[in-house]
């Protein structure tokens, strides 16, 4: 069975560090080590990946076409502006789960659209880093019913 990739966009490398009153105190790190635990445990692995560029992660989405089972994908801030990635995804046939750290829904209304959105079978918002957790499960299962 294929990697389910776990993708990260811009900012998230300073997760732990940056506003935790908003994104907790976790790193990037902690979250990924939680991961690969419960991918472990639910029978899969993971290629767990953070860029701050929008090119970069438009090209490990198309690395995924052949080489992952599922992605699981934190966007940031391309979630509300990156039409790119949102045509990357369209262009991947796996499960795709769009998870947020923070509810978007209360915070600015600039943050309440999300272009990924039209391409999840899944959103994820609120739950803290939990939701990596809560998407693994849901990948897992919709992996599992194929
Ligand atoms: C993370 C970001 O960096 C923001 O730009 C998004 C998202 C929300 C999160 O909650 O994980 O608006």
């Amino acid at each position: 069975m294929l990697p389910i990739f776990i993708l990260n966009g811009p900012n998230l490398n300073l997760l732990g560090l940056r506003q935790p009153e908003i994104y907790g105190s976790e790193t990037l790190a902690d979250v990924e080590a939680r991961c690969a635990a419960l991918a472990a445990e639910l029978g899969h692995a993971i290629s767990f990946r953070q860029s701050n560029h929008e090119g970069t992660l438009v090209e490990m989405i198309h690395e995924a076409r052949n080489a992952a089972s599922a992605i699981i994908i934190n966007p940031a801030a391309y979630t509300h502006t990156s039409v790119a990635i949102l045509d990357a995804l369209n262009a991947y046939d796996g499960p795709v789960i769009e998870v947020h750290i923070s509810n978007v829904h209360k915070r600015e209304s600039f943050r309440h659209h999300s272009y990924v959105s039209l391409r999840a079978e899944g959103v994820i918002a609120g739950c803290g880093t939990e939701g990596y957790l809560l998407a693994l499960r849901r990948v897992a299962s919709l992996l599992g019913a194929k």
